[in-house]
């Protein structure tokens, strides 16, 4: 009898704002769904974003994927940092810009809190470029801690952000 690994659902925020970002996301969401332990479940579309936190840097593209992983949360950050390496990502200073960021958002209503991870992300909530994109995957969706995500679009109203594709 077949063992079958137990199935998480988890949130990825993609980010890019070098080097051709748009491309730099669709690949990722094509490198995410061939991973091993991850079903990419729903791709949100693309968004064209002002950057937040260091202004003096490109728009961003950003996107929210889906996942069904059998990886737990740690294993899932590292098969994402190693798709961040293939894409030439160099960690300059905080919030630089970038050829493509990898965030665990969400993984199941998990609240994790180690060295290396925080989920969900501190900043989600408070984010357009993360919040419309994983509404549109998950639109019922709960920040643990922190509540529906749908009830904090209202207050990021002032943050630029536009869908230029799906
Ligand atoms: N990521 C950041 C900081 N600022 N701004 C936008 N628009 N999009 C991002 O993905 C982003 C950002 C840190 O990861
Ligand atoms: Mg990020
Ligand atoms: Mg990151």
């Amino acid at each position: 009898m077949s063992q079958e690994a137990p199935t998480h659902i988890a949130h990825i925020g993609l980010g890019a704002n070098l080097a051709d970002p748009e491309k730099q996301v669709r690949a990722a969401l094509d490198e995410l769904a061939a991973a091993p332990g991850i079903v990419l479940e729903r791709k949100s579309s693309l968004y064209r974003t002002a950057p937040i936190g260091y202004d003096n840097q490109p728009d961003f593209i950003n996107a929210v994927a889906r996942v069904r992983t059998t990886l737990e949360p740690q294993a899932l950050l590292d098969a994402l940092l190693e798709i961040e390496r293939t894409h030439g990502r160099v960690r300059e200073f905080l919030n630089a810009p970038r050829t493509l960021d990898l965030d665990v958002l969400l993984y199941e209503d998990r609240v994790i809190n180690t060295d290396t991870l925080n989920v969900p992300h501190p900043r989600a909530h408070l984010r357009a470029f993360v919040l419309l994109p994983l509404l549109e995957v998950s639109p019922d969706v709960i920040i643990p801690g922190i509540g529906p995500a749908s009830a904090w679009l209202a207050q990021c109203q002032d943050q630029p952000i536009q869908r230029i594709a799906d």
